[in-house]
């Protein structure tokens, strides 16, 4: 299945809840559109500016099909739409890869390792969740799958030490791209924020050449649970972009809409599945045909 397809039927139960309220709704009468948006996470700042504008325009266009005044209202907010990948084809980079347990961190550098070493780049990954043995061992998983060497200590080793030795090594081999897993464990959440920023620290003074990128990666079935965390990570430690994961299968699409319009984060990278393929650069143009792919 080509990508397309891929976030075509991601998107599909999403895409399904927006079509159904179509059917319910006049222009003196929105609720069950305004009711589709908030449970496909749309988030309810962003739903009410969408519905302000799709009633305005609809009422100076009453032929015009609702799908493509709600479609044109929705691609606006996106800002204009580049290749994360391309900008990471440019020059060397660490990218810092944070979030909660469970959200995707180790899946997407396995994934974006592979997206990157693809296109002629150098890779090495670095262990920096250390809290557990098994999370060293599921990125050395990943660096079997794609080729990619890991630089790793023991279990419960300072991250901070770990990222200092992945950049020596990649500094001493020239290699391209550092990708640095972490730990996401909330229940220490001022801990696991302070042993972050320390290792953002440390890259900061030691990246040399290097450009830093802080990825964070959210779970799309979080809803706006996703919008909370993303806004306590940003706090913390400025995120330049966001991946998000797990869109496949998931009615809450519209968090991809609520995190740009309301966080102003672009999100850059977006998974569909636990495979190797199955994340690509988010493109939005992509994104918006795809939830409104064959809609009346
Ligand atoms: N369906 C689906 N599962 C995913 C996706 N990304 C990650 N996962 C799964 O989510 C679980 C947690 O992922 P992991 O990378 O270990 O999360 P981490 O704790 O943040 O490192 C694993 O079972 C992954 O296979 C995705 O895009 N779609
Ligand atoms: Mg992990």
């Amino acid at each position: 299945m080509g990508w397309f397809d891929k976030l075509k039927q991601g998107l599909e139960k999403t895409r399904a809840l927006i079509r159904r309220s179509f059917s319910n709704v006049s222009v003196e009468d929105l609720e069950e559109l305004e009711i589709a948006l908030l449970s496909a996470d749309v988030g309810p700042k962003t739903t009410e500016k969408l519905l302000e504008e799709v009633k305005t325009k609809w009422k100076s266009s009453p032929d015009e099909r609702l799908s493509n005044l709600l479609k044109n209202s929705i691609t606006s907010l996106f800002p204009p739409s580049f290749d994360i990948i391309d900008k990471f084809l440019q020059g060397k980079w660490v990218i810092l890869v944070i979030g909660v347990n469970g959200s995707g961190k180790t899946t997407t550098i396995g994934k974006l390792g592979k997206l990157l070493k693809d296109r002629g780049k150098s890779v090495i990954f670095v262990a920096g969740d250390t809290f557990r043995a098994a999370a060293i061992e599921q990125l050395e998983i990943w660096g079997e799958r794609t080729g990619i060497s890991v630089i790793k200590h023991r279990e419960g080793a300072d991250p901070s030490a770990v990222a200092f030795d992945g950049l020596k090594s990649a500094k001493a081999r020239d290699i391209d791209i550092v990708i640095v897993d972490t730990a996401g464990r909330l229940h220490t959440k001022y801990n696991l924020m302070e042993e972050l920023k320390k290792v953002k620290r440390i890259i900061e003074r030691e990246r040399g050449d290097y450009q830093l990128y802080t990825l964070l990666v959210i779970d799309a079935t979080m809803g706006q649970n996703a919008i909370n965390q993303a806004r306590m990570f940003n706090t913390a430690l400025t995120i330049d972009g966001i991946a998000v994961t797990k869109l496949d299968g998931t009615a809450k699409g519209g968090v991809v809409i609520s995190i740009t319009s309301e966080l102003k984060i672009p999100v850059v990278l977006v998974g569909v599945g636990e495979g190797i393929d199955d994340m690509q650069s988010f493109n939005s143009k992509e994104f918006v045909d795809a939830l409104f792919w064959e809609m009346n």
